[in-house]
Parts: structure tokens; sequence; C-alpha cells
């Protein structure tokens, strides 16, 4: 592949974290580095297991292919391969392989001068993951509370995990990691659609300017947070969401066991209604 004009300027050496010049080098559009090849090396493996893992099982049908955590029995210990045990291997690819991603951006940003905000956002989605199939599975003492690697199995997990809470939208922390994300999607239609309302007019118009976005929003709602505000708010709004997911679920089990209407009593407890 031609390299572009402007990635001259801007694949530079040095920055890595670890290995030196080793890995620093590209393959077409890819920046290689070493926690590339250990991100390839988990990716593959752990794919390369759950396609053994479906050989084994008894569908090649993509949407129920399921590899499953062992059984509760098997409390905090190794399961035998074919009874967890793949699980667990996939597990351990997994962390290995989205931790080496984050680190490799890690190293990107570096090689650019840039701050580490897209490493750190990425890190919150591996925080959630690490929550559903660690932190959560160790405190309940067992690596069956982690969900199945299917596309339909993983779907009942949730739902069978939330009922078992019996309403699950009564977990205070869901609410509010769902308020996240709505106002997540309802923030960037805001913001998707003032920019190009302002930067892509028709053929023959003129573009607008920072003024005229400020603008709008001062007569509509009479603020306007401005154009690195809006970035930041997207920013903490969307990890929040993840943030709290974790919180979620973390909190049920292992700190909270009963149905969550239940949770509600405090307020009929409270001593100003006696
Ligand atoms: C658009 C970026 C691209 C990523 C994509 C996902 C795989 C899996 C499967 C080999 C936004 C690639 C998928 C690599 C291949 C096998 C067995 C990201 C974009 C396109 N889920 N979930 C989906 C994962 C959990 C839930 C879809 C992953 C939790 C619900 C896809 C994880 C809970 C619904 C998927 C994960 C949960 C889904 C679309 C990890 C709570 C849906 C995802 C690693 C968080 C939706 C059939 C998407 C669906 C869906 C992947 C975890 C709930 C298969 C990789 C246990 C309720 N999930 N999920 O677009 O249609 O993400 O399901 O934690 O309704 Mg899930
Ligand atoms: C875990 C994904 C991490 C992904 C990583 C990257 C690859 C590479 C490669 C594409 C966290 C993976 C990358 C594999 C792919 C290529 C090339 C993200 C993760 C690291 N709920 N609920 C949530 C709602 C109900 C229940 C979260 C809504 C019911 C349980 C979110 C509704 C019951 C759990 C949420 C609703 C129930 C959740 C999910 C509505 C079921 C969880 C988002 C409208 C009867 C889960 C940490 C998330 C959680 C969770 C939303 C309904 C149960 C807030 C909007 C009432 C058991 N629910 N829910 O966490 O908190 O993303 O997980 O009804 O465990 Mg819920
Ligand atoms: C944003 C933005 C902005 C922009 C933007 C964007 C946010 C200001 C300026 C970006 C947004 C978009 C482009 C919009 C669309 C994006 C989404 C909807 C998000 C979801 C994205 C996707 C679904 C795409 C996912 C695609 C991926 C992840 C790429 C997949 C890539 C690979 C599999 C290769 C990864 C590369 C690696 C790991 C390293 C390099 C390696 C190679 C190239 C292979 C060769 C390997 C070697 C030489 C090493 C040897 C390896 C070894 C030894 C290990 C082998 C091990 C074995 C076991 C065999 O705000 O505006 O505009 O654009």
């Amino acid at each position: 592949m031609a390299m572009l004009s402007f990635e001259r300027k801007y694949r530079v050496r040095g920055g890595t974290l670890i290995g030196g010049d080793l890995f620093d080098f590209w393959v077409g559009p890819f920046y290689v580095g070493f926690f590339g090849v250990t991100t390839l090396f988990f990716a593959v493996l752990g794919t390369g297991l759950i396609f053994y893992g479906a050989s084994q099982g008894p569908t090649w049908n993509p949407w129920q292919i399921s590899i499953a955590p062992p059984d509760l029995k098997y409390g905090l210990g190794l399961a035998p391969l074919m009874d967890g045990g793949l699980w667990q291997i996939i597990t351990i690819c997994a962390i290995g392989a989205f931790g080496s991603w984050a680190l490799r951006e890690v190293e990107i940003c570096r090689k650019l001068g840039m701050g580490y905000h897209v490493p750190f956002a990425f890190s919150v989605a591996i925080l959630a993951y690490v929550t559903l199939v660690v932190v959560r599975p160790i405190l309940l003492g067992a690596w069956g509370h982690g969900f199945p690697y299917g596309i339909f199995s993983h779907l009942d997990w949730v739902s069978n995990v939330g009922y078992q809470y019996l309403h699950f939208h009564y977990n205070p922390a869901h609410m509010l990691a769902v308020t996240f994300f709505f106002t997540t999607t309802l923030a960037l239609a805001l913001h998707g659609s003032l920019i190009l309302s302002a930067s892509n007019p028709p053929a023959g118009g003129a573009v607008k300017t920072a003024e005229h976005e400020n603008t709008f929003f001062r007569d509509t709602i009479g603020y306007s947070i401005g154009a690195l505000g809006i970035h930041r708010l997207g920013l903490f709004i969307a990890l929040s969401a993840g943030f709290w997911s974790a919180v979620c679920i973390v909190i049920s089990g292992p700190f909270w066991t009963k149905s969550w209407p239940e949770w509600w009593t405090w307020w009929l407890d409270l001593p100003i209604w006696s």
C-alpha cells in the first residue's frame, strides 16, 4: 500500500512501552508494536479455542454456538477442558487481547504526543467485562457466575440473572447506567446534528462558525456548553454509563441478595413517615 503523504510525518520511531525498536513498525495501515503482536496472539488463540469448542459442540449455527463457564461445583478452581476449562482459557485470552489493545493505543498516543483519553475510555469497557467474568465470580465464589460466550446464550444469561433479582429495573445503579446510556445518545444526536447543520451547508451555502453553534443553543435553551465542553461532557456521560453498569452488576449478589424492588423499602422505613 502506498504511503499516504501525511503518514511519513507521523510514522515516527519511539514511544514504545516495552521492546524498544523490536516491533516498532507498520504493516499496511496498522501499527504493530509489542502489544500488536500480543493482541494478535491472544485474539487468534482465543478465537481458535471458540472454534475448537464449537467443533466439539452440537452446532455450527453461529447464533447458537456457546462456550459455557464451568459448573458452580468447581468453585474458583480450574475446570476440565470440556467442562468449562475452555471458557477459562478463552477468558484469559480475551483479557489479554483487550488489555494488549489498550496498551497498543497508549503506544500510538505516545508516538503522536497525544493524551491517553482513548485508551482510558476503552479501559472502562474492559472494566465492565472484567467485572462480569472475574470480579463478580470471585466475590460469589465460582467461575460459573460468568456469562457464556455465545450470541444468544449470553442474552439468556442476562435475562436469567435479571429475573434472579425479580425486577432488575429497580436496581438503582442500573437506573443510573441506563440514564447515562440514553443521555449519551441524546448528546451525540444533538452534537452530530449541530455540527452538520453548521459545517455542511447545501451546495453554494456558507459554512457557519462556532459562534453560530453557540448562538443556536443560547437561543434554544439559554446556554451553550461550547465546542470543547460538549466533548468533555460526551466522554463523561459515556464512561459513566459503563462505570455504573459495572457497579449495577457487581452489587447484584455480592452486596444485595434479595429482590431489587425490596431494596426500596428503606424509603418506606424513613422515620419521617412514623
Ligand atoms: C457496534 C462495535 C463492533 C462490535 C461488534 C460485536 C463478537 C462476538 C461471537 C464468537 C456495540 C462483535 C461480536 C466478537 C462473536 C462469538 C461467540 C459495539 C460495536 C459488532 N456482548 N448484548 C450483542 C458482546 C454482554 C447484550 C451484539 C461482547 C454482557 C444484549 C454482539 C461482549 C451483557 C444484546 C454482542 C458482550 C450483554 C447484546 C451487538 C463482551 C451486558 C443485544 C454488540 C466481550 C453488557 C445485542 C444478539 C454491539 C444482540 C448484543 C457482543 C457482553 C447484553 C453479539 C463482545 C454479558 C442485551 N452483544 N452483552 O453492537 O443483538 O456492541 O445480541 O463483554 O441485544 Mg452482548
Ligand atoms: C461488558 C462490553 C465490553 C466489551 C469489550 C470489547 C471484542 C472485539 C472485534 C469487531 C458494558 C469486546 C471486543 C470482542 C470485537 C471486532 C473486529 C459493556 C461490555 C471489552 N437493561 N442488565 C445492563 C438496560 C434489563 C441486566 C447494562 C436497558 C432487564 C443484567 C446496561 C434495559 C433485565 C445486566 C443495561 C434493560 C436486565 C444488565 C449493559 C431496558 C433482564 C448486566 C451495558 C430498556 C430481564 C449488564 C456490566 C454494559 C451490566 C446490564 C441496560 C433491561 C438485566 C446499563 C436500557 C430488566 C443482568 N443493562 N436488564 O454493561 O451492567 O455494557 O454489565 O429494558 O450484567 Mg439491563
Ligand atoms: C472518531 C472520531 C473522529 C474521526 C474518526 C473516528 C471516533 C474527530 C477524524 C473513528 C470512528 C470511525 C472510523 C467510525 C466507525 C467506527 C465504529 C462504528 C466503531 C466500531 C469499529 C469497528 C466495528 C471496526 C473494528 C475493526 C478493527 C478492530 C480492526 C481489525 C484489525 C485487525 C484484526 C488487525 C489489528 C492489528 C494488530 C493487532 C497489529 C498489527 C498486525 C498486523 C497488521 C498483522 C501482521 C502481524 C505481525 C507482523 C506480527 C506477527 C504476529 C505474531 C507473531 C502473533 C501470531 C500469533 C499466532 C497464534 C499465529 O472522533 O473525529 O475522524 O475517524
